[in-house]
């Protein structure tokens, strides 16, 4: 075992968890995985014996403690470089990490309207123009990121890397609220919905029975 312990929330509505679970699955980095439900009365009294920021996820290394889900990928990514999380690139990884900042700290319309809910049926809701803003910026990011350096395999830095797992929330927002995209944007997301990591997670979810009535979107 690696040592290190990640603790995560609702696998079918935590996007921030789902985040370094995916990667740190996709890598085939050992951890173990502690649950705390969200949205109840005994979270934040969970929660706050791994973090004094009240959030999951949180990663455990020794004594260490990471508390964000962007600095647990670029945690994981400094202990293990053998598993390429940032592509090899310079330029290719200071894009990555761009693109990554760009998610982290925004996309709020489109997080509002649309939260991550693996379970809810494929339907659209209405659209307004920040939400639709969000989608448009999103989708040119991916397809940029594509066009540039995408030329090795189907994600966003051809191979899989830290920013897929950072976008793949986006991808389940688009698929569940119906979002309709270019071809080159549903290739991507295809290639998001097919990984094995995903598919676990979401199989996962979809056993879970917790509803977080703010996350349910008519
Ligand atoms: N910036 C943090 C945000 C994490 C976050 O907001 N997590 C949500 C769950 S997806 C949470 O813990 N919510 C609990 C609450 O607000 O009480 C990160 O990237 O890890």
């Amino acid at each position: 075992m690696s040592g290190l312990q990640l603790v995560i929330g609702n696998k079918n509505y935590s996007s921030w968890s789902m985040r370094p679970w995916l990667a740190m699955t996709q890598a085939g980095i050992k951890f173990q995985e502690v649950f705390v439900q969200l949205d109840t009365p005994k979270f934040l009294r969970e929660i706050r014996k791994h973090s004094g920021a009240a959030r999951v996820p949180v990663l455990h290394h020794g004594d260490l403690t990471i508390w964000d889900s962007l600095a647990i990928l670029e945690y994981v990514a400094d202990v293990y470089p053998a598993k390429n999380l940032w592509p090899k690139n310079r330029n290719a990884r200071a894009q990555a990490r761009s693109a990554c900042a760009e998610m982290h700290a925004g996309f709020q319309a489109l997080r509002n309207a649309c939260p991550m809910n693996l379970r809810r049926p494929a339907r659209a809701v209405p659209m307004n123009d920040a939400i639709k803003n969000d989608i448009a910026r999103i989708e040119t990011i991916w397809r940029a990121c594509r066009k540039h350096y995408g030329k090795g395999g189907p994600f966003l830095f051809g191979k899989f890397s830290n920013a897929d797992a950072m976008y793949a929330p986006a991808v389940t927002r688009f698929e569940t609220y119906a979002i309709p995209v270019a071809k080159d944007t549903r290739c991507y997301m295809d290639a998001i919905l097919s990984l094995p990591s995903f598919k676990t997670w979401k199989d996962a979810a979809l056993k879970e029975t917790w509803v977080i009535p703010d996350d349910e979107v008519d």
